[in-house]
């Protein structure tokens, strides 16, 4: 099982063939601006300011790298879809995410975040639909889980497997308030590593 003693910031680049040295798995994080992915990293981390969280949104441009105890990388990748960028801008999430999304042999899976208070937006469902045909492994987390009521979940649930097309199994709920979701995050992540390693 993966562990996470020791998180070290590694470097940012705007380069998406840059790697960091040595070569490891990497499990990267996608998600629209605003998402609450810092605030997932931190919380996996058990890190108060290891990503930075922030209330104006859109400023990360570059992939930025987390070494994980010697054993994986996390990679946090740019938001897309900040609202207050060029429309150009905002309707893709841009060439280098795919550029390094694609074809890159070290990416172990993604984990992508979905705001579950909110019906997945296009870029969400184009996302995810751009994993799949890349038969990247895919971990869809719900995020800002206690904003939705439990009785509202399954519904919620249903609607998401429909609009992205993924197996219910490969979501989870997840709160960065509450902690919820953050164990099952993680043993699903070192799954990934585990089978990339092997
Ligand atoms: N209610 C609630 N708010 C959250 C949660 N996670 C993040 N937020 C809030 O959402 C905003 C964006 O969070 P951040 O982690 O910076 O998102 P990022 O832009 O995707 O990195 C901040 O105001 C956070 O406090 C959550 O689990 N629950
Ligand atoms: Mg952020």
């Amino acid at each position: 099982m993966l562990e996470v003693h020791d998180v070290r910031f590694v470097g940012s680049t705007s380069d998406p063939d840059w790697h960091p040295d040595p070569p490891r798995p990497e499990i990267a994080f996608v998600g629209r601006s605003n998402v609450g992915k810092s605030s997932l990293l931190n919380t996996l981390c058990r890190r108060k300011k290891l990503a930075h969280t922030s209330k104006t949104p859109g400023k990360t441009r570059t992939l930025n790298y987390f070494d994980v105890d010697g054993t994986c990388y996390f990679v946090d990748l740019p938001g897309y879809g900040y609202a207050k960028r060029p429309m150009a801008e905002r309707e893709r999430w841009g060439p280098m995410m795919e550029a390094y999304l694609s074809g890159n042999a070290r990416l172990a899976g993604v984990v992508s975040l979905i705001d579950s208070r909110h019906p997945p937006t296009r870029l969400d469902q184009r996302m995810v639909e751009y994993l799949a045909s890349q038969e990247i492994p895919t971990l869809v987390v719900l995020t800002k889980a206690d904003k939705v009521g439990r009785g509202q979940r399954a519904d919620r649930l249903g609607r998401m497997t429909e609009r992205l097309g993924v197996d219910p199994d490969q979501m989870v709920w997840f709160s960065s308030l509450s902690g919820e979701g953050r164990d099952e995050i993680f043993t699903a992540i070192s799954h990934l590593v585990e089978s990339e390693a092997a």
